[in-house]
């Protein structure tokens, strides 16, 4: 018998891209997830369902096993850094950039940086790295603020075209890492559910292949 299996989608610009992406790899909504107000979906396979949730939630509903795959973006990923979840694929959809950022033309200073962001482990890492001694200060969202109000000297941030950043007299400085959004799952079920997750795997990558071609 197919077991029953479950999708998070991350909903907000990610769910944008997916749809069209799982409709390509023949997965369909029984209704419009744009015109309704449920969290969770039938789909057109019987043992398939979707539910759409918060980005940031979906590495744990996949890894607690609640969802046997789930769709996050590559930052959501890297600052939920679990070990227990893997990436089969790369949906090579939402791309954007995760990078630093500071005041258009200013200097940073030369010791201790204040770095304003939503994701705090990335950053925390990312200067370790670097060798680099920092203050992390969390912030929720319009990270751009921060450094116009003195509270950051850097901010770490998700960058597409720049038009944000420029718009608030910042520019991009260092690139921390490339983003796009992955299919996530957790090593526990792709062993015990390895039968039902590996063909949409299948599915999904030949509908990112044709649209490479
Ligand atoms: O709003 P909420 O807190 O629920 O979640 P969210 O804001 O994280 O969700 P949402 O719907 O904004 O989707 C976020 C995910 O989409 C991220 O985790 C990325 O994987 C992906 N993504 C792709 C982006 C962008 N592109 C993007 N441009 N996420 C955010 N942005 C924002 C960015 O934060 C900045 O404010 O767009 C602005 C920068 O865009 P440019 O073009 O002005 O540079
Ligand atoms: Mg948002």
């Amino acid at each position: 018998m197919t077991q029953p299996l479950t999708i998070a989608l991350s909903k907000g610009r990610i769910l944008d891209d997916t749809l069209p992406l799982l409709a390509e790899a023949g997965i369909h909504p029984a209704e419009d997830i744009h015109k309704s107000r449920k969290l969770i979906f039938d789909t057109n396979h019987d043992h398939i369902k979707l539910v759409v949730i918060r980005a940031t939630d979906v590495p744990t509903y996949v890894e607690y096993g609640a969802a046997d795959l789930g769709i996050s973006g590559k930052d959501v990923l890297m600052e939920y850094n679990s070990p227990n979840l893997c990436e089969p694929l790369d949906l090579k959809i939402a791309t954007c950039r995760l990078m630093t950022a500071a005041l258009k033309d200013r200097e940073l200073p030369a010791g201790r940086l204040k770095v304003a962001t939503k994701f705090t482990g990335v950053a925390k890492r990312y200067f370790a790295e670097q060798g680099r001694q920092v203050d992390i200060i969390k912030l929720y969202g319009g990270m751009e603020l921060a450094p116009i109000m003195g509270l950051a000297d850097l901010i770490v941030d998700i960058v597409d075209t720049g038009n944000t950043l420029r718009a608030n007299g910042l520019e991009p400085r260092d690139l921390i890492s490339d983003v796009s959004s992955r299919l996530v799952a957790s090593r526990a079920s792709m062993k015990v559910k390895y039968n039902q997750i590996q063909p949409i795997i299948d599915s999904m990558a030949a509908a990112v292949a044709r649209r490479d071609q």
